[in-house]
């Protein structure tokens, strides 16, 4: 930690300059909607809610719609491509391999928001547009980040169908667990190329006003054991969150580089999800199949003196290879998955936070390590 700045959150007297409400969906295009359908609903622990196919009238594509409690993810696949929109479906699984082209935000006004983030330096991708159908109006924009990775921006004003016009309601997979695996998406997080993290920092402070949150990643702690350098942007309610993280050269091979050879570029790293209940997360995930990070058990023999006590014993974070930070605002829990596809690059974190607003700095060398371990196994360190 080199520097301090810490905008604070925006009050309602001050106009936020671009407002949003939340993320609105983490939308993937994926080799096979229904099969990564499927995984995220037994394995996530996700619900079904809406479904867009050629049965509905869509013959080139086939979207999943997902959700627990209030997070959204999208799954999308090519059927046949006849538009610009299936090739371009169709070239991003052949290039990237399953991956996220686009994180939603919801805005009040997607109008407005469209024409804030052009006006600042946004590449447009789609003017606004409106689409209509029983339910109600959705206005819709689309402007670039990094790689191929879009932001549409969702303005919903009341609507009240299952998700988008186009989209029908549809039933569960399996059923949904009784208690849902997370709630929320708490931060997605970016990677980009060696050099490019100031540039896309300053590409969310102009275009969506965002501010830098005070936790990142500097050269001193690059070169000593991460590899990597961090920086995290925020809107002004805190509710949309976006790391954005660049190569380091260090020691070793950095996990950022792997990612960018096996991706094929920029994109999205990882999404945390928060739950309230990590430790019945973890054990359903785990028994589910999902794979998590190990962490060794000299990062439990010295927990107790720098993290202080939890609301879990460290016995059962032992056991579940859970990491404990705590920070002057309170303490987080977290754990990260293995990549979740073959290609080594998408992956996800479980969050619980007990005040902390932090993303974990104290536990960087062992998830770090424990990221190496599992590029030595790939034999990409
Ligand atoms: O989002 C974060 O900042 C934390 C830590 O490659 C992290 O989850 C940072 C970089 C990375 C993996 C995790
Ligand atoms: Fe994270």
């Amino acid at each position: 930690m080199t520097e301090t700045i810490d905008h604070s959150p925006g009050t309602a007297a001050q106009a936020d300059p671009f407002p949003v409400k939340g993320m609105d969906a983490v939308v993937f295009a994926v080799g096979n909607a229904k099969q990564a359908a499927h995984y995220y609903s037994t394995a996530f622990g996700m619900k079904r809610v809406a479904y867009s196919g050629p049965e509905n009238g869509s013959r080139e594509t086939a979207s999943y719609v997902l959700e627990s409690g209030g997070a959204r993810f999208v799954f999308t696949s090519v059927i046949k491509p006849s538009t610009e929109w299936g090739r371009f479906l169709a070239d991003h699984v052949a290039a990237h391999g399953d991956g996220v082209i686009d994180l939603a935000i919801e805005v009040p006004d997607a109008r407005a928001a469209y024409a804030y983030a052009v006006e600042h330096g946004a590449r447009g991708i789609e003017e606004p547009y409106e689409a209509k159908d029983e339910h109600g109006t959705v206005v819709r924009a689309v402007i670039a980040t990094y790689g191929k990775t879009r932001h549409t921006l969702v303005e919903r004003s009341g609507y009240d169908g299952p998700y988008l016009p186009g989209f029908v309601a549809a039933d569960p997979i399996v059923e949904p667990p009784a208690k849902r695996f997370f709630q929320a998406i708490d931060h997605c997080v970016g990677n980009v190329e060696l050099g490019k993290m100031n540039e896309w920092v300053a590409f969310y402070n102009k275009v969506m006003g965002f501010t830098n949150m005070k936790e990142f990643v500097g050269d001193d702690i690059a070169t000593e054991y991460s590899a990597l350098m961090s920086k995290v942007v925020a809107d002004g309610t805190r509710k949309v969150k976006f790391p954005i993280n660049e190569p380091a050269i260090a020691k070793k091979k950095s996990q950022i580089d792997e990612y960018l050879e096996f991706y094929g570029g920029a994109g999205v790293q990882h999404i945390a999800l928060a739950t309230n209940d990590i430790v019945a997360t973890v054990r359903s995930m785990r028994a589910a199949g999902v794979e998590f990070l190990d962490t060794p058990d000299s990062y439990y023999d010295t927990l107790g003196d720098w993290a202080g006590e939890t609301r879990v014993p460290v016995e059962t974070l032992r056991e579940l290879k859970i990491l404990v930070d705590r920070d002057e605002d309170g303490y987080l829990l977290q754990i990260f998955t293995k990549p979740v596809q073959d290609r080594p690059t998408v992956f996800f974190e479980m969050i619980e936070r007990h005040g902390s607003m932090g993303f974990g700095k104290g536990n960087f060398k062992a998830l770090f390590e424990a990221i190496e371990r599992e590029q030595e196994k790939r034999g990409n360190l």
